[in-house]
């Protein structure tokens, strides 16, 4: 089996101080993180960043902030989000782009999201994804329902592909929008074109349960702050590098190493790879 990618979303725009009093918020604490998350396995941290509030924002400026302090710790593949926080524009959301992260999140369709909707029309969908190939970043397709693959493949069908491979992240356990079911994810790992490459957040309670059906399918593991922020029930997590370590704890058990920054670069086919 490949090795194991295990992605980590560690800040979000939901998760409070309040809920979780470990939660990194500036550009420094971000970049410590990421450090300790890449020591305990993990190849790719989902970023987003937060003002001097604690505040969810989409500047530019705090985006480079936090790349550079991630910068000077590690190499761990950085994935700007252009999800943002409910409420926010599209050309909010797409800030971070003109950074020129290696990849960027892209959600193919509208969900509900709690007592919100997170809003991602057509329009939105082919911007955002017209912007991305244009700069060379790599999307993550980020998947609440099963219709936002189909979204994702006109995209890919009206303006060509993304690269040499497409990369898929299954959202689920948002309350309004798909469970983390085994029968769910394996529903939606099937339905993906040749040349994929995937992986999957359980939101919540969900975190576990999509993990180990993951490790079963031989998929990648995301997880952290953003996605859950609890080790056991009732019991807040640590740190992320504690949701890390875990996983790769159980996955090694397994027979499955996990993967460095650049060889999860190779695995997708990043950068200098994606001519391979
Ligand atoms: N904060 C959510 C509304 C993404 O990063 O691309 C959306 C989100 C997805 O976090
Ligand atoms: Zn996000």
């Amino acid at each position: 089996m490949e090795k194991l990618i295990i992605t980590v979303a560690g800040v979000g725009a939901e998760t409070t101080r309040e809920a979780q009093p470990n939660l990194p918020v500036t550009p420094r604490e971000i970049g410590e993180d990421a450090a300790r998350c890449a020591e305990a396995g993990a190849s790719i941290y989902h970023l987003h960043v937060r003002d001097p509030e604690g505040r969810p924002t989409q500047a530019k400026e705090v985006f480079a902030a936090a790349i550079e302090e991630i910068r000077k710790r590690t190499d761990i593949i950085i994935q700007t989000s252009t999800g943002g926080a409910m409420g926010m524009t599209a050309d909010e959301r797409l800030q971070p782009l003109e950074l020129n992260p290696e990849m960027a999140s892209l959600t193919t369709g509208t969900a509900n999201f709690g007592e919100d909707v997170f809003f991602n029309d057509a329009r939105l969908i082919r911007e955002f994804y017209q912007r991305m190939l244009a700069r060379g970043v790599r999307p993550e397709f980020e998947i609440f329902e099963v219709g936002q693959i189909d979204n994702a493949l006109r995209v890919v069908k009206e303006f060509g592909p993304p690269g040499p491979l497409m990369h898929w992240d299954f959202v689920l356990g948002v309350p309004g929008s798909m469970s983390g079911e085994p029968r769910n994810l394996v529903f939606l790992v099937d339905r993906l074109p040749e040349g994929s490459t995937w992986t999957c957040t359980g939101i919540g309670r969900w975190h576990m349960p999509v993990t180990m059906t993951a490790l079963a399918l031989g998929g990648n593991v995301r997880l952290g702050f953003e996605d859950n922020i609890f080790y056991t029930k009732g019991v807040k997590a640590e740190s992320n590098a504690q949701l890390v370590a875990r996983v790769a704890r159980i996955a090694r058990e397994w027979g499955r190493e996990c993967a460095t920054p650049e060889e999860a670069r190779q695995i997708l086919r990043l950068g200098k790879y994606a001519g391979e």
